[in-house]
């Protein structure tokens, strides 16, 4: 009996999630199937070919989905966020370490199935990095992959952690078994930004406070900005970062020279973030009340990325700068949404 060939997401109903499957929705012959906590929003259910309501923790249900499925590529996009985190660590580590490890030997076991190795898109993040302190954040500039990775979030370990696991699973799975068993996952890593939906509003992040600011002015509501004005971490829209994921998923294995790729697009400060909400929502009434606990966490992450790898191998090429990104997607879809909402 043939499996079906399909790409898996997991964590599909979160902000990611939401982007991606809507841009594979557009090309029906590489079907998707999603699994979550959560079921799927039911604007997006008809775009896939099955949910799964459940763990990436339950083996059982990874068993059911590997002998109904030919999996080829896998967005493992299910993750507790770093504020989230801070408040259960154990959960974190579960769902970012033990969910991953489960992911990797599940893809592994699809690999050895059907032969051919199964590309396996791994969001990381920013908060892989942990800079000492200000000074030296100052002084970083554009921070490579190799430099800082010294996280201090339990979430930053985990995804630190998750990168070494999936090289592991890449270059040296049981490397002293006779039998090769070796190159069936194929690892892609980026390290993300802080990201910004115009359609979904993140929870459990740090970098949560520029969406919550947009979000909050669109619907007239007041908002207290947690960190400083000061406070610069790169950002990048969320249709470049579904790009993003698209891109290195398709490219060719020859073409990559590393595992992780750090990926920048516009890094603004708080500030500069509030200026462009209040011009484009003069009626907003947004605030300043650090929270010095997680300013602290982003005070760790830096204020920019070197991302010339990305770009050099598989053509990381991010479409909106900060202007754009606030004027031509985020400003212009928010009003319409929360227009459409409103009616
Ligand atoms: C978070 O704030 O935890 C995430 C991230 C930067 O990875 N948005």
């Amino acid at each position: 009996m043939s499996r079906k060939p399909v790409v898996l997401i997991t964590g599909a109903s979160g902000e990611i999630g939401h982007g991606l499957i809507e841009a594979l929705s557009k090309t029906p012959d590489r079907p998707v199937i999603t699994l979550d906590l959560a079921p799927l929003d039911p604007g997006l259910a008809g775009r896939v070919r099955q949910h799964y309501v459940g763990s990436i923790l339950d083996p059982q249900l990874l068993d059911r989905i590997l002998a109904e499925y030919e999996i080829n590529l896998i967005f493992h996009l299910a993750a507790v966020l770093s504020t989230r985190g801070e408040f259960a660590p154990m959960t974190a580590h579960k769902v970012n370490v033990e969910g991953t490890l489960q992911m990797l030997e599940f893809a592994q076991k699809e690999g050895e199935s059907h032969g051919q190795p199964v590309v396996f898109v791994y969001p990381s993040s920013i908060a892989a990095y942990g800079l000492p302190n200000l000074n030296v954040k100052q002084q970083a500039g554009k921070v490579r992959e190799e430099q800082f990775n010294t996280p201090t979030t339990m979430y930053g370990c985990n995804k630190l952690y998750g990168e070494l696991l999936g090289s592991y699973y890449a270059g040296h799975y049981k490397q002293l078994s006779i039998h090769q068993v070796r190159g069936k996952v194929d690892f892609r890593g980026l390290r993300f930004p802080g990201l910004i939906s115009a359609i979904t509003a993140p929870s459990g992040g740090t970098s949560d406070y520029a969406p919550e600011m947009i979000h909050a002015a669109a619907q007239g509501k007041p908002y207290a900005c947690f960190v400083r004005p000061d406070t610069r971490i790169p950002f990048m829209a969320m249709p470049d970062a579904v790009d993003s994921l698209l891109r290195l998923a398709e490219c060719p294995h020859e073409r990559l020279t590393r595992t992780v790729y750090n990926l920048g697009a516009f890094s603004p400060s708080a500030q500069e973030i509030h200026d462009e909400v209040a011009s484009a929502f003069p009626d907003a009434t947004i605030s300043f009340q650090v929270d010095e606990r997680r300013q602290g966490i982003v005070d760790t992450w830096p204020a920019d990325v070197e991302d010339s790898s990305a770009r050099r191998d598989w053509g990381h090429s991010p479409r909106f700068g900060f202007r754009e990104a606030f004027r031509e997607y985020l400003i212009p879809t928010i009003r319409e949404r929360y227009a459409a909402l409103k009616s």
